[in-house]
């Protein structure tokens, strides 16, 4: 008979080769060591340390699949997904900053951009000396970014941009910042363009007062007629298919991620169960709060394998984005409702920043919403399963 480890169940760990074990391993390690005694003051300040780039980028957790002649780790999805999982497991916020790094700035100037400008933008990026952002929502334009009202106009040499970018993390502490836009110049098409900070025209103020993410810098992106020279443009792209190969990536890593926040909630209740005596036994000795383990304990190993697989699958080219639609919305509303179970198992310490699981829980609602939300989500594997077309 096999043995059975309550908090790996399916042996995850078994599956892994030498390598992704050695890089989960230090993730862990650095956020543990270095991001989680940081997290309640940045939380409760609703600060971000930029100094946190720098760091993912030395342990070399920025550029985990980027090849190694441009500064990455040259590793693989599942590694992606496990150093995703670490650093969510003390904050999705932490997470939100290298997912954006790594899937959202990187990849594009690395999968669509020219040799100049993955030479210009990649070293430092995947060092974390320079901090990117990805501008695709707009005010008027989030669940339905093809109608995004940012435009680059032709200008004699280059572009110029207007429009305004909501919600986009990093943003106020970018150097470095992927935007799109319909270009004129392409018949209307979407079009990437890579924007550097300090450009005439280009502001991003911080949006403050989040309940959520607090850890993590949010701002808009205003391009007040911004130009740029034809070296901005990213030239292998064009269409939504640009953003949405982004996306695919960062949405991967998000259903690793929310595994990791999960974990936490789901460990710290286990062991507050186990301390806190009441009516003279543990709650952890009552038949409810065990059915709730058992629940969390499933979601989580079945939530973590699933990831696996697509992740083995993107490492052969060979995953669909309806796969990653599927884990992104499934382990996003799991991890959701497990860290409110976690949170109500805690009792009224529950509410309390000192454990933890309130912020996991507050967080995982724009985890949930981001990167398409929930029913968004579901509409993609709706449309998927009836080829009909249920968004309009
Ligand atoms: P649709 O007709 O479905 O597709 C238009 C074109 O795009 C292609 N495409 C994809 N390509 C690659 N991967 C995918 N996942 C793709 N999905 C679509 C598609 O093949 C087509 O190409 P072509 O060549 O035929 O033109 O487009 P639609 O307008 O009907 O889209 C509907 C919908 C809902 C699926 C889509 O717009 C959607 O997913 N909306 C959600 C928006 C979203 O996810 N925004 C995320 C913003 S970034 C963010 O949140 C970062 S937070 C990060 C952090 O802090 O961690
Ligand atoms: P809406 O699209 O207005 O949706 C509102 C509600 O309506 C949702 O429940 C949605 O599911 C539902 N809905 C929408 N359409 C349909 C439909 N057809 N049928 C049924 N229900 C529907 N964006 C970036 O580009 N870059 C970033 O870095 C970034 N970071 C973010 C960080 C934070 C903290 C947050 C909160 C958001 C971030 N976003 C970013 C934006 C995020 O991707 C959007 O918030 C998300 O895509 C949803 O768009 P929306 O907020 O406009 O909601």
């Amino acid at each position: 008979l096999g043995k059975f480890t309550w908090d790996d169940a399916f042996r995850l760990e078994d599956q892994l080769s030498e390598e992704e074990r050695m890089i989960a391993a230090s993730a862990r390690a650095y956020a543990e060591e270095k991001l989680a005694p940081r997290v309640l003051d940045a939380f409760e300040e609703e600060t971000t340390d930029p100094a946190i780039f720098k760091e993912m980028g030395e342990m070399g957790l920025l550029g985990v699949t980027l090849p190694e002649e441009y500064g990455g780790l040259g590793a693989g999805y599942v590694a992606y997904g496990l150093v995703a999982r670490e650093i969510e497991r003390v904050d999705s916020g932490y997470r939100s900053m290298m997912s954006v790094q790594s899937s959202l700035v990187i990849y594009p100037i690395y999968a669509y951009g020219s040799q100049a400008q993955r030479q210009k933008y990649l070293p430092k990026l995947a060092s974390g000396e320079w901090i990117g952002c990805f501008g695709l929502t707009e005010p008027d334009a989030g669940s339905d970014p093809a109608s995004m009202k940012t435009r680059a106009e032709k200008i004699e040499g280059g572009y110029r941009l207007t429009g305004s970018k909501m919600w986009i993390s990093n943003a106020p502490i970018a150097d470095v910042f992927v935007v799109w836009a319909k270009s004129d110049a392409h018949g209307g098409k979407i079009r990437g363009f890579v924007l550097d900070k300090g450009t005439k025209g280009l502001s991003a103020p911080k949006i403050a007062n989040k309940a959520s993410l607090r850890a993590s810098i949010t701002g808009e992106i205003v391009m007040d007629n911004v130009e740029v020279g034809e070296e901005a443009l990213l030239p292998n792209v064009q269409g939504l298919k640009g953003p949405f190969g982004c996306l695919n990536r960062a949405r991967y890593g998000i259903s690793w991620g929310t595994m990791g926040a999960a974990e936490a909630c789901w460990h710290s209740a286990r062991q507050y169960g186990l301390d806190r005596i009441q009516f003279g036994r543990p709650l952890a000795n009552t038949q409810i709060f065990q059915l709730k383990l058992a629940n969390m304990q499933t979601e989580i190993t079945l939530g973590l394998q699933a990831s696996l697989r697509v992740g083995r699958l993107m490492d052969e080219a060979n995953a669909a984005p309806e796969m990653i639609s599927l884990i992104k919305r499934n382990n996003c509303g799991k991890a959701l409702e497990i860290a409110r179970m976690s949170r109500d198992m805690h009792g009224g310490n529950g509410i309390s920043y000192e454990f933890g699981v309130i912020r996991h829980m507050i967080n995982l609602e724009t985890v949930n919403t981001y990167e398409g939300t929930h029913d968004v989500h579901a509409l993609i594997l709706g449309r998927a399963q009836t080829g009909l077309q249920a968004f309009y």
